[in-house]
């Protein structure tokens, strides 16, 4: 693709486009007529490059055109609508920075149009009534946020926590009395009714200045190990209430902050004074759908990484809430709540249970609360995609559970996926409480244009409930968790998940000119990590779980097919390349054993094996999953691959899988994510905690898990011969270098430890929680406004769209089969 010198920045498309068309315009004209031929429709990149090529075939004269700014700006196109005589193009030169533009095939004058112009292009091409209604509905949730500052540059995106600080930071600058809405926020700070941190003594910033000067000549006297109930009367009666610290150095430390930001306010004083401030004690993380369990889950229906992320969360804020609150001086004890839908039909799983203590914590339990019809419990599982008719009723009969557990409200609720960040986002509403959301993926863009084509996929998906649900969600929460940059504003050349939600229409319901601004603040990256108690290298011989290895010898190697594995591996001094996912299409394990099969360099160095799945198709209840399993036995058929591959069926013991994966590091063999796209992949991040070279997709969160070469290898999933050949050069590497194998293998394991621990993510995550509650204070009138909207949203649209979710009825549905 062309690069950008010629662009005149301080310029628009619309400024550039006309001469740029103008220096080719016998090409374009040529060009344009072609893309009319068809009538109207929407092209992708692809689509004008494939019909470009074919009207210029020469590649000479091709490459002069696609060079300098025409081939920029048509290389930035993301799509283009045509409606003859026009082709409307919708340009993204930076992450999160759209323009539109309408070129007439006429005379190829350019014209810049609005989003909302824009959209209704594509209505025509879908419902040209909707589409030339005056009245048509249009949702701009943008409408409301003009009070809120807004990050500029692309690079910032996801950084929102430290632009809220720099924010927060002017909005304090200046006389003392600026401060006042800090100390109004640390008179309500309380823990079950108990004052904290200051009481109405230092009512004013100008007391609670001097008392702090007074205090810090009084603690520099003191032993810093002095613990604070020495001298808590004292501080009582001067104001100060506990949270400050657990002894004299840790409570003059805050102090110190806080005095710094009464002074002059700087960022990273104050979000080092927000972030020691005891503010969050009780969390309640939402995750309705699945079979949400602690064993025994992996590999049911819609039950994958979502639950090990949760699970592993839980278990690290809880050590960061109880370090935290440790340090404050407080004895108080958190409690983490994951409330997730009772299944009587439970399958053999802990999902029929109602309350669960969580495994290695001390206060963290499931919460399971059933789905009520009209017809009582619902016994089945539901799948995700049919959810929202039983969310409302959920909602409330989890809340009165809630509130009773904890003996009061939460101080956080976190919502996973959308129905579960529908559901905190009525949550919080009702309680007046802080809300994060995380979404694990979002659908909109796993299928293209599914939100223009959202009536012919709706009776399967029901995606205008969960387009709808996903969007109040995004706009009701205060702050959004992503794994990764790209899951918010995707990468130079893809849109991110979040921001294809910024403008889009659903013709005939809705047309969303401002859904999310990606370069909203509450945007912030906070990727997770992997149990490294579970997932560590296979060089810690110590640590081994030598136990499991003849079990996973077997699995290997054994010759026998039976339940758990088909296939063998002849040759066992050759590496093996590994995998392990869910068998559905966009996992692409398929595309995996096809590269394999097809190249015979890689079958001579490598034994594959992959883990995912069953080996009988008409056990599974998922069309996709089916179609998978029949396409594995036909590929492992026609390339014959009987000999160099193992398949196993899905795996349910975390341990013994760590092993499997450090088992894999011994042969010197690599993991392979072969991934159409990932959101994020959590087994790519646990194969690099064991020391396993990774390749990993380079559609998605992986590109940025990996540095490409340094720490582990991106893959191209549609180019698979190119993969599949960086596979072959990688082994060819290491049989001539020794050292090679070693150096990528510690070079992932560096990445993993600097940014993917549980410690870094847990750490963010209740800094987030902190400094949001705050944010959420100090812009109440404006939340409350949005709030408004998003309720008759709510009420007046995503009911009605729920009235279309068939209700599933037990007697209905036949048995599942035993697997
Ligand atoms: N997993 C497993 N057994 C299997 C397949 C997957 O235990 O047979 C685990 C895997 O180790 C990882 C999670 O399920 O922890 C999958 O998460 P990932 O992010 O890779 O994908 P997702 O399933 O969430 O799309
Ligand atoms: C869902 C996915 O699809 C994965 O990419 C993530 O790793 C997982 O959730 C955990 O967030």
């Amino acid at each position: 693709m062309a690069s950008a010198p010629a662009l005149r920045r301080t310029e628009s498309i619309a400024d550039n486009m006309p001469d740029a068309l103008r220096q080719s315009r016998y090409h374009m004209k040529r060009c344009f007529a072609k893309y009319l031929e068809k009538g109207r429709r929407i092209m992708k990149l692809h689509h004008l490059m494939d019909e470009m090529e074919k009207v210029i075939d020469d590649k000479n004269e091709r490459d002069q055109v696609l060079h300098g700014i025409l081939g920029y700006i048509l290389c930035s196109t993301r799509e283009a609508v045509v409606i003859p005589p026009h082709v409307a193009f919708a340009i993204r030169l930076n992450p999160g920075s759209w323009e539109y533009v309408k070129v007439s095939s006429d005379d190829l004058s350019v014209e810049p149009i609005t989003t909302t112009d824009y959209l209704k292009f594509k209505e025509m091409v879908y419902d040209e009534n909707w589409a030339n209604d005056e009245n048509a509905f249009e949702a701009d949730f943008g409408a409301f946020d003009f009070s809120i500052p807004h990050l500029t540059l692309s690079s910032s995106i996801g950084n929102g926590l430290s632009f809220v600080s720099k924010f927060l930071t002017s909005n304090l600058t200046g006389k003392l009395q600026k401060t006042h809405p800090l100390v109004d926020y640390l008179l309500t700070l309380n823990h079950q009714g108990e004052n904290l941190m200051i009481n109405d003594t230092l009512n004013t910033a100008a007391k609670l200045q001097l008392a702090l000067i007074v205090s810090e000549v009084y603690l520099t006297a003191l032993p810093k190990d002095t613990p604070f109930s020495t001298f808590e009367l004292r501080f009582k009666e001067w104001g100060f209430e506990k949270g400050w610290g657990d002894n004299a150095e840790r409570v003059n430390e805050t102090m110190r902050a806080l005095s710094e930001v009464l002074q002059a306010p700087d960022p990273l004083n104050l979000e080092n004074f927000i972030s020691r401030l005891p503010t969050i004690f009780n969390v309640v993380i939402f995750s309705p759908h699945g079979y949400f369990g602690q064993a025994d889950v992996l590999g049911l229906p819609d039950t994958g990484g979502q639950v090990v992320y949760i699970l592993d969360q839980v278990r690290a804020l809880e050590a960061e809430l109880l370090s935290r609150i440790k340090q404050q001086g407080l004895n108080a004890k958190p409690q983490i709540l994951v409330v997730t839908r009772l299944i009587p039909d439970a399958r053999g799983t802990k999902c029929n249970q109602e309350l669960e203590s969580i495994i290695d914590t001390k206060h963290s339990n499931i919460l399971r609360v059933p789905f009520q019809t009209e017809n009582g419990i619902l016994h089945q599982w539901v799948s995700r995609f049919d959810i929202y008719p039983y969310l409302e009723r959920f909602t409330q009969d989890a809340t009165t559970k809630i509130l009773d557990i904890m003996e009061g409200k939460p101080d956080l609720i976190i919502g996973n996926y959308s129905d579960g960040n529908l559901v905190a986002s009525l949550t919080a509403s009702k309680l007046g409480i802080t809300q994060g959301t995380i979404a694990h993926a979002l659908e909109k863009t796993k299928y293209e244009d599914s939100d223009v084509k959202w009536k012919e996929l709706d009776p399967k998906y029901h995606f205008s409930c969960q387009f709808i649900a996903d969007t109040v969600a995004m706009n009701a929460t205060d702050f959004i968790i992503a794994s990764t940059y790209q899951e918010i504003a995707g990468s130079k050349d893809r849109p991110g998940q979040y921001e294809s939600h910024a403008a889009f229409t659903l013709p005939g319901l809705c047309r969303v000119v401002s859904g999310i601004n990606v370069f909203d603040p509450k945007f912030n990256i906070a990727a997770p990590g992997a149990d490294q108690s579970v997932y560590f290298p296979y060089t810690e011989k110590e640590r081994r779980l030598t136990s499991f290895q003849p079990a996973i010898e077997d699995l290997l190697y054994s010759k026998v097919n039976n339940n758990e594995h088909i296939g063998y591996l002849a040759d066992r001094k050759k590496p093996i390349i590994f995998s392990m996912a869910r068998l559905d299409v966009v996992k692409n394990i398929t595309g995996l054993v096809e590269w394999y099969g097809k190249n015979k360099k890689l079958r001579s160095l490598v034994n594959l094996v992959i883990v995912g799945g069953f080996f009988d198709p008409s056990k599974s209840k998922d069309r996709e999953e089916m179609a998978e399993i029949k396409k594995m036995h036909a590929l492992i058929e026609n390339y014959q691959l009987k000999g160099q591959i193992r398949w196993i069926a899905a795996q349910t013991d975390r341990h013994r899988n760590g092993e499997l994966y450090r088992c894999i590091s011994d042969t010197k063999g690599a993991f392979v994510q072969p991934a159409l796209y990932e959101a994020f992949g959590l087994t790519v991040i646990e194969a690099m905690n064991c020391g396993l070279p990774t390749f990993a997709t380079i559609q998605g969160g992986p590109a940025e898990i990996i540095v490409d070469g340094v720490s582990g290898f991106h893959i191209d999933p549609n180019n698979g011969d190119e993969s599949s050949n960086k596979i072959v050069d990688f082994f060819e590497k290491c049989r001539v270098d020794a050292t090679y194998w070693n150096k990528i293998s510690t070079a992932g394991l560096q990445r993993i430890n600097e940014c993917y621990t549980w410690k870094i993510y847990a750490n963010k995550l209740l800094n987030m929680g902190n400094s949001y509650t705050f944010w959420r204070r100090l812009h109440k009138e404006q939340k409350e406004a949005k709030q408004r909207y998003i309720q008759m949203f709510y009420n007046l649209l995503f009911k009605n769209l729920v009235k279309t979710v068939p209700i599933a009825t037990d007697a209905a549905q036949p048995p599942v089969p035993k697997q």
